[in-house]
């Protein structure tokens, strides 16, 4: 399912043509007959595991989608750089279907589903999860990751003169989303509504932030953690090798 090519020392634009090459060259024999003929998934990782990317991990091996992830360079300064020729945004997850390169791991994940997996874990247009589905997908990086990370730079800029409305708006972001998060989570079983969806998927990433950049007391999130314990037992959850928690950074020298 998952091939990991490093080219850590090769000429980049010469790694990444040895790399399209090998991959479509057939060596890769695990394409499903419901993707067959479907655009093959390359997923550009950072070097460093538990970016965004593992979205992207996790919905492939949930959904059966074979992808091939690439490390352009064990070099994570490196590694960016490489991936900005891809896709001038250069963020993680970079990832090309067939021959169109995009950035946003909502997107992403919507259009592997769209694509590649009949809709894949999205509820039927007449379910009431949808709507909830799409919320939650949506508020991963919208609202939640939004609030989570300038309340964390507004900390880290506290003391300087300049404290206006705005920016006391965003202090205590970090309660009010998991406050929300929490509130669904006591009335249904996963952010997707009654069943998993990429929508639990997205909301894995922003609860590890909080805890990590905002040292958010999970203690007060009965609901969350007890939603986290499920959806890190799932099998593709392994399978992805997605972190439990946040690794702190490498910072360059
Ligand atoms: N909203 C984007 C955020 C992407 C993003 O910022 N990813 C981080 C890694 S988790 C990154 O690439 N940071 C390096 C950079 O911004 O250059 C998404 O969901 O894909």
């Amino acid at each position: 399912m998952k091939k990991i090519i490093q080219a850590a020392g090769m000429t980049l634009g010469l790694a990444v043509g040895a790399m399209a090459a090998e991959t479509s060259a057939g060596k890769d024999n695990t394409t499903s007959s419901a993707t067959k003929g479907a655009p093959q998934v390359t997923l550009y990782q950072s070097p460093t595991p538990g970016t965004r990317a593992e979205r992207v991990n996790w919905l492939c091996e949930e959904l059966n989608v074979p992808y091939t992830a690439v490390i352009l360079s064990e070099d994570a300064m490196e590694n960016n750089l490489a991936v900005k020729k891809i896709n001038t945004m250069g963020t993680f997850p970079t990832v090309k279907v067939g021959d169109i390169t995009i950035v946003e791991s909502g997107a992403i994940l919507q259009l592997i589903e769209m694509k590649l997996a009949n809709g894949g874990t999205t509820p039927p247009i007449d379910s009431p999860d949808l709507a909830y589905h799409l919320q939650w997908l949506h508020y991963a990086e919208g609202a939640a990751m939004t609030r989570i990370s300038t309340e964390y730079l507004l900390k880290a800029v506290q003391g300087q003169p300049e404290h206006t409305m705005q920016t006391q708006r965003h202090m205590a972001g970090t309660q009010r989303v998991l406050a929300y998060m929490e509130e669904h989570l006591g009335e249904h079983p996963y952010f997707g509504g009654e069943n998993f969806t990429s929508a639990d998927i997205m909301m894995h990433f922003p609860i590890k932030q909080a805890v990590f950049l905002n040292k958010a007391d999970m203690a007060q999130y009965p609901n969350i953690s007890a939603w986290r314990e499920k959806v890190e037992s799932r099998p593709a959850f392994a399978r992805a090798g997605v972190q439990k928690e946040v690794i702190p950074p490498k910072m360059p020298r």
